[in-house]
């Protein structure tokens, strides 16, 4: 509580109306050292100062290892405040966690505008080029719990928050630029299909399951959705290489209320990057936190995850004109038919300081934008207008959410909102409610040039519960994403719905399920069954008949869009003693030349002394580093360093492994007796590449920018299907 009373009373130098951050309790700021508890006196410890503890109240703490009791061995006494007050809060600790995307990971930022939109809006954090406006972002997978894994097969969120002039602009996102539904009111049904089952309470964080496709296959409008999420875009290979999406079209409104159409895309500099799922279930066990912990590792080396904000603009007439109805969230508009421009960039350069205090309490909402922004009329965004206030208030516990440091605007604001739980902003001042004849004393007035203005629409028609006739294509652009895919990133669709509906204990749901991607495309729809062992069903009846000549576009496949250098990869050293120390020297200056980082693993955590007697810590001992945890492996050992590897299951794993998931592997020429006992010494292919000679080291790491070998996948199957 303190921290907070510092943090808003350090705003002392804006100029603020009454109610702004620093009216009331801003006095309350102590007259000792800022983070010091009990008048600002310190104890020394090894390393410096420390502030002595505190209760809550502030009270010196003596003893914080016993309660209070008679005697040694008696009952424990009703008077230890102490001992009352931090149970108390302890119980009280958690709150409930987000009904979808609770798992996520949060860092701080700024956005910089590149080129000015004020031709088409008034929005201010759009006119200000070269304005660095600070925003919070926060990552999350959907259907998991808190605690759940990184990789799980799913939609990834891409919220963000930008602490404009104007107040907040959140642009709450996916990784993923359609939705599995066309209107608000199926949410709940979506999600409790993919949430554990109620009765078991599993599986936990998986789609693989009877329930969701279940609903699926009997809502056809998913059907766009579910080509993206059987793709690798659902198993990112970081929050860092994937892109981001505001999914609805919403409006700019320039200085006179003239409408535009827009759509957000956020495009990560370093590219699209996804795991194989097979890497991605191994990955979920030696390191759940894969996602996190990367965003974290990345920020604090100074590499900071940066990406391009693009538009899509585009007018009323040409929303009358395109195939599919704008407004419609199952649909894209290709790139190719309205070009992204980039118009600024996102930095995240630093992590939280407490992971509750921000990534926890933030509070995203679709409704927050900033005047010269507006919503469109598609009715998953309406519901979304409606939904996200409503959880803040179950999550936070109080209306006065907006008062916790990470949701409070950083301009000056001001209002007669006042009192309820936690209430720490009240207006000062006699007046509390408006209009009043006060004067100057009488508070904050509207604004009707500078504030917020709706676009005025002409609506008309029935009242009606009725989809409309425009919304009622579900598979032509399913089909187009699926025909703009690379042939590896076509298989892989094909695997995860053969993985995922093999999961599903009833064959009809399998069926119906095929039954819809017969509209998609034949051959997957056959592949798929083949995979099942399954007949091929009658195709689903389809309520508007399939656009077949849809043309592919590049920008939805990651193949097509991966980085073209090595740069924020991470590269596995494996390496024993005896190493040879100019190799291992020669590697990682070539992976820092890169701008990429590496990791040691070694058969013991204490490191490996290289043959020039230099002894090197290891980051991960071999049974805690398998090679899916790195983008690419190096293998550097002694002959006695291959032979005892050559003999240790991790590291016959560690090779198959980094072979099976198309890696690029270099390595010693000793290091052929591990290749030869975990059975790959006979196939090895132009992406295994012999370290010895001089250069070796700079070419792999070069061939390293490809990421993949795809063409090894073939040879190696990892599902036993023989495709
Ligand atoms: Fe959300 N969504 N959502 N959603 N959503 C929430 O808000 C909701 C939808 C998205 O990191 C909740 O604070 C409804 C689409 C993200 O804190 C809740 C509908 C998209 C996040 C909610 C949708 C999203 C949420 C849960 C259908 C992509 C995490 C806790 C109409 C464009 C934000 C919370 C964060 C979170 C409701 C559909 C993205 C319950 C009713 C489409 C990234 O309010």
């Amino acid at each position: 509580m303190e921290r907070i009373i510092m943090a808003t009373s350090k705003n002392k130098s804006a100029k603020s109306p009454k109610n702004a951050p620093d009216a009331p309790g801003a006095d309350l700021k102590p007259s000792y050292g800022e983070d010091q508890g009990a008048g600002g006196e310190t104890h020394q410890v090894a390393g410096g100062d420390v502030p002595t503890l505190t209760t809550a109240q502030g009270g010196p703490v003596a003893d914080d290892q016993n309660t209070l009791r008679y005697g040694t061995r008696g009952p424990a006494l009703l008077e230890d405040f102490h001992f009352r007050e931090k149970i108390f809060h302890f119980d009280h600790e958690r709150i409930p966690e987000r009904v979808v995307h609770a798992r996520g990971y949060g860092a701080h930022g700024y956005f910089e505008l590149t080129d000015s939109l004020e031709d088409v809006t008034r929005a201010d954090v759009l006119c200000r080029v070269g304005e660095k406006t600070p925003a919070f972002v926060r990552f999350s997978t959907v259907a998991g719990s808190k605690g759940s894994f990184d990789l799980a097969r799913d939609v990834r969120g891409f919220a963000v928050k930008i602490y404009t002039r104007q107040g907040n602009w959140d642009i709450v996102g996916n990784n993923i630029p359609v939705f599995f539904i066309q209107d608000a009111i199926k949410f709940p049904d979506l999600v409790h299909s993919v949430k554990p089952a109620p009765d078991r309470e599993f599986p936990q964080a998986q789609s693989a399951h009877d329930n969701f496709w279940d609903f699926i296959s009997l809502t056809p409008e998913s059907f766009h959705m579910i080509m993206w999420t059987m793709s690798d875009r659902a198993i990112p290979r970081s929050f860092r290489f994937m892109e981001g999406f505001g999914v609805h079209t919403f409006r700019l409104l320039d200085k006179d209320d003239r409408s535009t159409f827009v759509k957000f895309h956020w495009k990560p500099k370093l590219g699209l990057q996804s795991v194989a799922w097979n890497e991605a279930v191994k990955i979920n066990g030696a390191d759940p936190d894969f996602h996190r912990r990367d965003l974290w590792d990345a920020i604090n080396s100074g590499d900071f995850p940066e990406w391009e904000l693009g538009v899509q603009l585009f007018n009323e007439e040409f929303a009358e004109k395109f195939a599919f109805d704008v407004l419609d969230p199952t649909k894209i508009i290709p790139e190719e038919d309205v070009p992204v421009r980039v118009i600024g960039r996102l930095v995240l350069d630093r992590v939280v300081d407490n992971f509750f205090a921000e990534t926890e309490q933030v509070a995203f909402m679709t409704q927050n934008v900033p005047p010269g922004i507006d919503f469109s009329n598609d009715p998953l965004l309406q519901g979304r207008n409606f939904s996200y206030l409503d959880t803040q208030l179950k999550r936070l516990g109080s209306p006065n959410f907006t008062h916790i440091p990470i949701n409070a605007p950083k301009c000056p604001f001001a209002h007669f909102q006042q009192d309820g739980h936690m209430a720490m902003r009240n207006p000062v001042g006699r007046a509390n409610y408006e209009p009043n004849s006060w004067g100057a004393d009488g508070g904050p007035r509207e604004d009707p040039v500078r504030g917020f203005r709706t676009f005025a629409s002409e609506e008309a028609g029935p009242k009606v519960r009725l989809r409309p006739e425009s919304f009622a294509d579900h598979y032509s652009q399913a089909r187009q994403f699926f025909i703009s895919q690379t042939p590896i990133e076509q298989k892989h669709i094909g695997d995860a719905l053969v993985f995922e509906l093999s999961k599903c204990e009833r064959p009809d749901i399998r069926s119906r399920v095929v039954s819809h991607l017969i509209h998609i495309d034949a051959e997957l729809a056959a592949t798929v069954a083949d995979g099942l062992g399954l007949e091929l069903p009658e195709p689903a009846k389809a309520a508007s008949p399939v656009v077949e000549d849809l043309p592919p576009s590049d920008a939805l496949s990651i193949v097509r869009n991966g980085p073209d250098s090595f740069e924020g990869r991470k590269l596995g050293i494996l390496v024993t003693d005896g190493a040879d120390a100019a190799l291992f020297n020669a590697l990682v200056s070539a992976v820092e030349k890169e701008k990429a980082v590496y990791e040691v693993i070694a058969p013991k955590i204490g490191g490996a002394t290289l043959s020039d007697g230099t002894k090197i810590p290891a980051d991960q001992k071999i049974d805690g580093g398998p090679s899916v945890l790195y983008d690419a492996v190096a293998v550097i050992a002694s002959e006695e360093g291959a032979a005892l590897l050559a003999g240790d299951a991790t590291a016959k794993d560690f090779v198959t492994d980094a072979f099976a998931h198309c890696k690029f592997i270099g390595y010693s020429s000793e290091v052929m007796a591990l290749f030869e006992k975990a059975g790959i010494a006979n196939d090895l292919d132009e992406a295994c590449i012999a370290l010895g000679a001089k250069g070796d080291t700079a070419t792999f790491i070069e061939a390293c920018r490809a990421l993949r070998f795809w063409d090894r996948e073939a040879l190696v199957d990892l599902d036993a299907k023989g495709t």
